[in-house]
């Protein structure tokens, strides 16, 4: 049987409330010890009859009265960890806190570990690996699309989907096993073929899973924003606006930046390197081309691409358009130099016919009104970045998986390869099976069917005590 195990389950620091939490089989006998209402204590029947219900009473270390609280007694198995769990809201002192966490010490409960309310939830089988992993990440993630990401495998979709892989690798060994314990005589070519597709469908799966969650990674670590246009249109002004900084020369002589320059900001909690470039024009620089070939890659490789025009010039719609179409489904289009707009801007409509073309083009990723000189349509465009960035339209196309599933997803489709190879060469099932055995062993290791001491402990060390 387990210990009993305490921690302070909120945030450090002052807070309106702050919450205490035990967990294991002398819940009941502590919280009895401590709680009173109208001077007397709560009986231990007391408190299980009004489990899961808020109780208002007092603590107290013997007759010194330490606060009012809400108590919450969750009786096992329908708690958090699976174990007799109470919560104790105090006012959130961090001193009271550490005061109550000793006093519980003293009556023999244990400092929990990192982790370790989490790491007893899946051990009583409240959850899988997969979805007790995402508890720590959703408490970490640092941009909505993380977060959203998280909340995925919180809510069961690696555990859906690792079942779902695990029944079909069963079925796959069901049959090759039948081979095994049966005549092979009725075994036709098709069915075998038939069982090889089956296996190729999942490793193409596993593979695309981890495609999908690198590139989770990519803008989860750092999401690439990249200032492109033509020379002198504002790039650079446009970069030390956001930047908040002189990072980026500016000049009115066209072709001033030269070669790409990055600088990380975060904007609303997402990581982000903003990429200022060279202006995109012919030339017959040698140099400025290096600088235009470098802006094209960076501009291909961004997460968000902030398209500027300058607005100061007349523009010919039908020409630009021939030009830069490529660039208008995927791009912000930030007109700049607003302050200074010339007089075609208004008079051709320009602004209005642009936003028509775009919708037209599929692009929804907007067109702000900007001057970098005043400041006006800085902040709307900062919204717009974030919005854009953390799109949970966006997260069909990715998944997030830690570094430990990612190993167990490679260990698949390596051993669904050499499955396929040895079906191909005619290898009899007994060699087939042991292949489709080590995968089926690697899919228990992502959701926790099967697991170790040690790979527990890693994981569940770099969560936040208490949780
Ligand atoms: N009036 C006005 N001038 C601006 C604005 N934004 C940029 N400028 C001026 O436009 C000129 C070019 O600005 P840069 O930021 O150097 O332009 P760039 O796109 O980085 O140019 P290259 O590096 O040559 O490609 C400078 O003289 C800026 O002061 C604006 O919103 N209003
Ligand atoms: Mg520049």
């Amino acid at each position: 049987m387990s210990d009993t195990i305490t921690a302070i389950s909120t945030a450090p620091g002052m807070g309106a409330i702050g919450i205490v939490r035990i967990s294991g089989p002398a819940t009941l006998t502590i919280s009895s010890q401590f709680l009173y209402y109208n001077n007397s204590p709560l009986t231990q029947e007391r408190i299980r009859k009004s489990s899961r219900q808020s109780l208002f009473c007092e603590f107290r270390n013997d007759s010194v009265l330490i606060d009012k609280i809400i108590y919450t007694f969750y009786p096992n198995p329908n708690s958090f960890t699976g174990e007799d769990v109470a919560e104790f809201h105090f006012h959130g002192n961090p001193i009271l806190l550490r005061q109550v966490i000793d006093l519980f010490v003293t009556e023999g409960i244990r400092p929990a570990a990192p982790g370790e309310f989490t790491k007893r939830a899946f051990l009583n089988g409240k959850m899988d690996l997969t979805e007790a992993e995402a508890i720590g990440r959703l408490i970490h993630s640092r941009s909505r699309f993380e977060l959203e990401l998280s909340q995925k495998n919180l809510f069961g979709d690696l555990h859906k989907l690792t079942s779902r892989l695990r029944s079909e690798l069963i079925g796959i060994k069901a049959e090759c096993e039948a081979e095994i314990d049966f005549s092979t005589e009725d075994l036709t070519f098709e069915s075998l073929e038939e069982r090889r597709e089956r296996i190729v469908k999942i490793q193409t799966l596993c593979s695309n899973i981890l495609v999908k969650s690198s590139k989770a990674d990519n803008l989860i670590s750092k999401s690439r924003v990249v200032l492109f246009g033509e020379p002198n249109v504002g790039k650079s002004s446009l970069m030390n606006q956001l930047l908040g900084q002189d990072r980026s020369i500016i000049s009115d002589i066209p072709g001033t930046t030269r070669d790409y320059i990055s600088e990380d900001m975060s904007i609303s909690g997402i990581p982000i390197q903003l990429v200022d470039t060279a202006g995109i024009r012919e030339t017959n620089d040698s140099i400025e081309k290096l600088g235009i070939n470098q802006s094209l890659r960076e501009a291909e490789n961004a997460n968000l691409k902030l398209f500027i025009l300058d607005s100061s010039k007349p523009m010919n719609l039908d020409q630009w358009m021939e030009t830069n179409r490529l660039y208008l489904t995927s791009s912000i289009l930030v007109i700049n130099k607003v302050d200074i707009s010339h007089t075609s801007w208004k008079e051709e409509n320009l602004f209005e016919r642009l936003k028509l073309i775009l919708v037209d083009n599929g692009n929804l990723n907007g067109i702000i009104e900007l001057s970098c000189k005043t400041g006006q349509g800085v902040d709307q465009l900062i919204r717009l970045i974030e919005e854009r960035l953390s799109d949970s339209s966006l997260t069909e196309e990715y998944v997030m998986l830690e570094d430990r599933h990612k190993y167990h997803f490679q260990q698949i489709v390596s051993a669904l390869s050499r499955a396929n190879d040895l079906i191909i060469n005619q290898a009899p099932a007994e060699i087939v099976v042991q292949e489709i055995d080590e995968a089926v062993l690697q899919v228990g290791q992502i959701n926790g069917i099967v697991s170790n001491e040690e790979v527990l402990g890693r994981i569940f060390s770099v969560f936040c005590v208490g949780k």
